[in-house]
């Protein structure tokens, strides 16, 4: 029998057979697929300090606790409903949003709700290999943290697909657990959470730039009409925040290092790996290929996809109440376009180009977090920057795929680009240089490596030496 005890919810899982019915089914299928796809080597004799939501209300955030990863209540939350809530945009602006599932977008919606709840079991299979390489307990804690969070995401989707979407839903959910990130027979379903995750700087690039894409998409779900899922979307932006806590923290601290081996060394850029630390431009590179594999994910420029779930309601726009018109049916959009291999632009139906209104309001989200890097390397006197390489470098969806482009947004022949790759994506050798630097563990509390400045504080008040993580019988 599932409990509120086991499952935390909101959502009277208690009054609703056929619901439990189904959970139960999926719950161990669930734990098997944690056990085999989870954080390995930590799922039994380690006891972590994490945060687990335990209701819906602001108090219920605030409950941490030590617990075996295996044994984490994996809750299901929606956020509070708003009374008599309407359609905030596109052809049905200003109806009542919808209780259930309208027949006729019911694929649409299943098919957004299944490409959501794909990405989250696909995160935590590629960060499955860190704990082996962490640079504290601190950041083990926090890695492990969005580990059960993504898990919970995942839950929060399968919820969705087994009250309103009946037998496909359940299979659905079924089948989230057997694809596998990475896996040429079974991939998971956007390139990105295809993508190997293999060190910490990927992993800190990757909660700084690709759970921010999972901010923008999560804030265009929650203005749905579809009401459960607008709730549910929005319960779980609470927790996408810390994700990218971790990710521009965990930048911040890694160049706060850097800046202060490079004033040792008196600014001699080479001189940083040959100290242990990780030179700027290892940091650029990583910068480069995360935020670039990020972009990928908002879709291609120009979408009839976009269009209608925008027209039917089912997906708004990112803070829609901040607009002053919501039906955006006579507006267009000026995007590029390829005429002979040259590079022009042409107006199309705003409605079509939402992938790309996305994508602009994600870059100059992502531009905060890279100024806020660049005061890092002020502070220490240093005169080189960080910045974001042009939307067209590096892409594998949508107008710029299969054509190579420099980060200043230049076209290249294939020549130049291969001439040139190493300098601006992680080599072979840059690779093997991380990996040289994080090949042990650091389990000693309070202790840092020594390519990673200590964080300005710990969690919930503890210090920064507190045991985060401890080995218990
Ligand atoms: N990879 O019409 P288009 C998160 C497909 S992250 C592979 O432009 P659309 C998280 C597309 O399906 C947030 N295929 O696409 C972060 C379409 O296929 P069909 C995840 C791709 O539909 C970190 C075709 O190409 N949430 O939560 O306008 C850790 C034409 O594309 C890709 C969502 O994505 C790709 N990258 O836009 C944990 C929200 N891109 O129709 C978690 C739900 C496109 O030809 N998803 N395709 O068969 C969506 O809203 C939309 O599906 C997308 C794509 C925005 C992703
Ligand atoms: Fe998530
Ligand atoms: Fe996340």
């Amino acid at each position: 029998m599932i409990s509120s005890e086991k499952i935390p919810n909101n959502v009277d899982l208690a009054g609703d057979r056929r619901l439990q019915r189904a959970l139960e089914r999926w719950q161990p299928r669930f734990m098997d697929w944690w056990k085999e796809m989870g954080p390995e080597g930590f799922q039994d004799a380690h006891k972590v300090y994490l945060r687990t939501a335990i209701s819906a209300d602001t108090d219920g955030w605030a409950h941490f606790e030590y617990v075996r990863m295996p044994e984490y209540r994996w809750g299901i939350f929606l956020s509070e409903p708003e009374k008599d809530r309407k359609i905030g945009f596109g052809d049905m602006l200003g109806k009542n949003a919808w209780p259930e599932v309208p027949g006729e977008f019911r694929n649409p919606l299943r098919r957004l709700i299944v490409t959501q709840g794909d990405t989250e079991p696909a995160s935590v299979e590629q960060q499955r290999l860190l704990g082996s390489s962490c640079p504290s307990l601190y950041d083990l804690r926090n890695l492990f943290q969005v580990n059960v969070e993504e898990g919970r995401h995942l839950w929060a989707m399968v919820y969705l697909l087994h009250s309103y979407f009946g037998r496909d839903g359940r299979d659905e959910g079924d089948a989230l657990l057997e694809r596998r990130s990475g896996n040429a027979d079974k991939p998971r379903i956007l390139s990105t959470f295809n993508e190997p995750v293999i060190n910490w700087l990927d992993f800190f690039m990757f909660t700084m730039f690709t759970d921010r894409d999972g901010k923008f998409q999560l804030l265009a779900l929650a203005e749905s009409a579809f009401d459960a899922l607008s709730r549910t979307t929005r319960f779980m932006l609470t927790e996408e925040a810390h994700h990218m806590f971790v990710g521009e923290t965990g930048i911040a601290r890694i160049v706060e290092r850097t800046c202060q081996i490079m004033n040792e060394r008196k600014g001699v850029a080479e001189d940083v790996r040959e100290m242990g630390g990780i030179d700027l431009p290892t940091i650029q590179k990583h910068l480069n290929l995360w935020f670039s594999l990020s972009l990928d994910l908002f879709g291609g420029e120009v979408s009839s996809n976009a269009a209608s779930y925008f027209a039917n309601g089912l997906k708004g726009r990112v803070y829609e109440r901040k607009y002053n018109e919501h039906r955006a049916i006579d507006d267009v959009y000026v995007v590029d376009r390829f005429d002979n291999g040259k590079l022009g632009n042409e107006e199309v139906p705003y409605r079509n180009a939402l992938n790309e209104v996305h994508r602009d309001s994600y870059i100059v989200d992502c531009e905060k977090g890279v100024v806020r890097w660049n005061r890092v390397l002020e502070k220490y006197g240093l005169s080189d920057r960080l910045y974001l390489p042009h939307r067209r470098f590096n892409r594998s969806t949508g107008l710029y795929s299969g054509i190579e482009f420099d980060p200043q947004g230049n076209m290249l022949s294939d020549a130049e680009w291969k001439k040139k790759r190493d300098e601006w994506l992680p080599s072979a050798e840059d690779k093997r240089y991380i990996n040289s630097l994080q090949s042990e563990p650091i389990f000693e509390p309070g202790k840092m490596a020594n390519w990673i400045a200590p964080p300005r504080k710990g969690i919930n008040g503890k210090p920064i030496d507190f045991e985060y993580v401890r080995v218990e019988e």
